[in-house]
């Protein structure tokens, strides 16, 4: 196992590891002035590379995380330094659709203000890491002269809205895609602080207004904005691979005869938890109807006014709007919604998902172009000796001749190639030590997640972006050894139980426990409407080898035809399935 996640040191508690209560946030949201709060006085101390404790809560509602470089936590504790300050920018890209001039920039940008990765998230959205303060209103406008931004990226608000990057990108797809991007703009802030502080909108730099003003600038979301962040995601059956049921609110397109009829509309997804904390739980969201395009604006903001007024704002552990419905029962939520919308909801339609993963390689469309879904491991684009995927992907953009799409399993679609182009694209790849094929790659390798956690989050309990690559280099001998090299198994790891990676929705899931130690859950479905459940808990390396060792030889011997590794383990009685969120620690 890696040797940093070895060391105690990165364990520390530092300015911004300690989470706020509930309580201390609804003040700093109250007395912000609609998000300015003091982030320019922040921004022009010259003695710290931090900001104001108040300012690192309202920063997050402009899409920046305050971080420190947990590996020269100790270090620099002991020379009797400040810790390593810089920040996270998250950028907000709705449906993870970027043009080949967007992804220039962006690469151009973690060259010159952060450090020389991107990392594609679990939201198919982009982040920065290591952006010093003194550069983060430089990147925001770096950002925006290539038409993008991170309002509402992170904080209480609603975040960036994940849709299906489907391969086949047929006009019905376009057609769902841009709901993506209308939800995305209706539910931002009103407020102008973003253009105020970051991009000098308004009579002199970046000047906070006095006081409140008269009218009411938030008419959504109000002076408190909402209890906690909100999530919304779009899947187009038979590809879950936007995890649809995870979100706040999932919206399923109804596609019949090539036509858009409608949506189905689940609701109370979240996959956060805390140890010890068993009122706290995953749930997948729950289908309450099915509406017709015209009504969807309307439904999600009525739904996020529910969680406006009925959200718990005493516990931000329990204030998710999941926790709402099962407090309130989810009849009786249907029962205010459709009171607010003054119309019923239509009987859910009948829905198939076949897989929750993306489809690698190459896709011809139905407009005679070309995708190709490449392998990039968990989202981080970087440079390597053996593989240049950063200037590979950058030399492709320059080409201008196709567009990024960002997937919410943390990797990249090149759409819309022309036939004649294709050729340019392996060439580039192959110029730069990739490959267009990923088929070499094991199913369980191409099948993982992993939250980003150390050396940036400042929660993370233990390593996954840096430690699953060779976890499975570890396992797959194992599945060598019993056949199961080719096996789509979903395999996901997060540093901690708040769940970024997803990892109660794999179908082998850990959870890092302490540095070097992981929770083993078991029994996703492999298409993405089951949660997992705890197998075995705080498990070593060697301890984590074994038991899988035993249980891949069991589904090698005993599955079904066609069985997934996720529906063999309930089928023999490892675990039982977790059919809802309130049974998920049974
Ligand atoms: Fe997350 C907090 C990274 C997707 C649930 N998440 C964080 C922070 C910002 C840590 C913090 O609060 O200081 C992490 C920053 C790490 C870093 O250094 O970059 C972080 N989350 C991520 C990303 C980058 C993981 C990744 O590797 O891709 C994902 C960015 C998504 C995006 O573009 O918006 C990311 N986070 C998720 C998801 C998955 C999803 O949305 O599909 C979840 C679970 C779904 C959900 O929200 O229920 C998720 N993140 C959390 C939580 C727990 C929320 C809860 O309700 O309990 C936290 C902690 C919190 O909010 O207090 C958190
Ligand atoms: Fe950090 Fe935990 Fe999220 Fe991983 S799951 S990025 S460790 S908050």
């Amino acid at each position: 196992m890696n040797d940093i996640a070895n060391t105690e040191h990165s364990l520390i508690k530092h300015k911004g590891s300690v989470q706020p209560n509930s309580t201390e946030v609804e003040t700093y949201k109250d007395e912000s002035n609609y998000l300015h709060g003091t982030l320019l006085r922040s921004f022009a101390d010259p003695l710290t590379g931090s900001i104001a404790e108040a300012d690192t809560q309202l920063i997050k509602f402009h899409g920046t995380y305050q971080q420190d470089d947990r590996d020269q936590r100790l270090i620099r504790q002991e020379k009797k330094l400040e810790p390593a300050y810089s920040f996270m920018i998250r950028v907000r890209v709705p449906g993870g659709d970027l043009t080949s001039t967007q992804w220039l920039k962006l690469d151009e940008i973690s060259d010159q203000f952060a450090n020389s990765t991107l990392k594609l998230t679990t939201r198919q959205a982009v982040q920065f890491h290591g952006v010093i303060k003194f550069e983060l209103k430089k990147t925001i406008q770096a950002m925006d002269e290539a038409l993008l931004d991170s309002i509402a990226a992170c904080g209480d608000v609603n975040r960036n809205v994940m849709c299906t990057p489907d391969p086949t990108v047929s006009p019905t797809h376009t057609e769902v895609f841009k709901w993506a991007e209308k939800i995305s703009e209706h539910l931002l802030p009103k407020t102008r602080a973003y253009h105020e502080i970051w991009l000098d909108e308004g009579k002199g730099e970046g000047k906070s207004l006095v006081g409140y003003p008269k009218e009411e600038i938030e008419p959504l979301y109000g002076r408190h904005y909402l209890p906690r962040k909100f999530k919304i995601g779009i899947a187009i059956p038979p590809y879950n691979d936007a995890d649809v049921y995870t979100n706040d609110v999932g919206i399923i397109a109804i596609i019949e005869h090539d036509k858009l009829q409608g949506f189905n509309v689940a609701v109370g997804g979240g996959m956060g938890m805390s140890f010890g904390r068993d009122d706290t739980y995953p749930r997948l969201a729950t289908n309450i109807g099915f509406i017709e395009p015209e009504n969807l604006l309307d439904v999600i903001t009525r739904i996020v006014e529910i969680q406006r007024d009925y959200g718990n704002r005493a516990d931000r552990k329990r204030a998710r709007l999941k926790y709402t419905i099962d407090e309130l029962g989810l009849e009786a939520f249907r029962q205010k919604l459709i009171k607010r919308l003054g119309y019923e909801l239509l009987a859910e339609r009948p829905v198939q998902f076949k897989t929750s993963a993306d489809q690698f390689g190459w896709y011809k469309g139905i407009d005679d172009s070309w995708h190709l879904m490449l392998f990039i491991e968990h989202g981080r684009v970087k440079d390597t000796a053996g593989q240049q995927q950063k200037q590979a992907l950058q030399a492709i953009a320059k080409e201008n001749i196709c567009g990024f799409r960002l997937t919410a399993n943390q990797h990249l679609l090149l759409t819309k190639i022309k036939e004649q182009n294709k050729v340019k694209i392996e060439e580039i790849l192959h110029q730069y030590g990739l490959s267009a094929d990923s088929s070499q790659l094991s199913g369980m390798r191409r099948n993982a997640i992993a939250c980003v956690a150390m050396n940036t989050c400042p929660l993370a309990m233990a390593e996954a972006e840096r430690y699953l690559p060779e976890l499975i280099t570890k396992i797959e001998p194992i599945l060598k050894k019993y056949n199961l090299y080719e096996d789509e198994i979903k395999i996901r790891m997060t540093g901690c139980p708040n769940g970024c990676g997803r990892s109660v929705m794999g179908e082998i899931g850990f959870i890092g426990k302490s540095l070097g130690r992981y929770n083993l859950y078991l029994g996703s479905s492999h298409q993405g409407d089951r949660l997992n459940k705890l197998y075995k808990e705080n498990l070593s390396e060697n301890e984590i080898l074994s038991v899988l060792d035993k249980l891949l030889g069991a589904y090698a011997s005993k599955r079904k035809m066609a069985e997934h590794f996720g529906d063999f383990v309930i089928r023999e009685g490892y675990v039982s399935a977790t059919l809802k969120g309130r049974s998920f620690h049974e």
